[in-house]
């Protein structure tokens, strides 16, 4: 179920469990910035997540309270990540879910790396 991307960080969702380590994730990067691990029912061939270490509910969020260290940081892992990957050579989609009408369902901002194949037109 979609969730308010609005609210008030909630430090029981299930990035934030994954975070601390109180559930497991499939790691696939780590650095100072963030956590990417992969997507637990993937849409793509190569379906992971990308989420910064400090809690923020949204995109909006994210934008408006990380500083810009954090939001380079954070758009410079996505971008290693992609290319550590290999997906350059065939093209691959980042995209953000936010709040009920964007879809979201885990209240802790993140990136979808989509690749790996052929992608259906967008929306996926
Ligand atoms: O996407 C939330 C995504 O998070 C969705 O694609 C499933 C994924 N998910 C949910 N639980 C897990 C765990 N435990 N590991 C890995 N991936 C998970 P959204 O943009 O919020 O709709």
């Amino acid at each position: 179920m979609a969730v308010n991307g609005t609210g008030p960080y909630d430090p029981d969702n299930i990035f934030a469990k994954i975070l601390r380590g109180d559930i497991p994730c499939k790691k696939v990067f780590e650095n100072e910035w963030v956590l990417a691990f992969q997507d637990i029912a993937p849409k793509a061939a190569v379906h992971v997540l990308i989420i910064p270490k400090k809690p923020y509910v949204s995109f909006i969020d994210f934008t408006k309270s990380a500083p810009t260290d954090e939001i380079s940081g954070v758009m410079k892992s996505a971008g290693q990540i992609a290319s550590d990957l290999g997906l350059d050579d065939k093209g691959y989609r980042v995209i953000t879910n936010a709040g009920e009408n964007g879809g979201q369902e885990v209240p802790h901002f993140h990136l979808h790396l989509l690749g790996g194949q052929s992608l259906p037109p967008f929306p996926v």
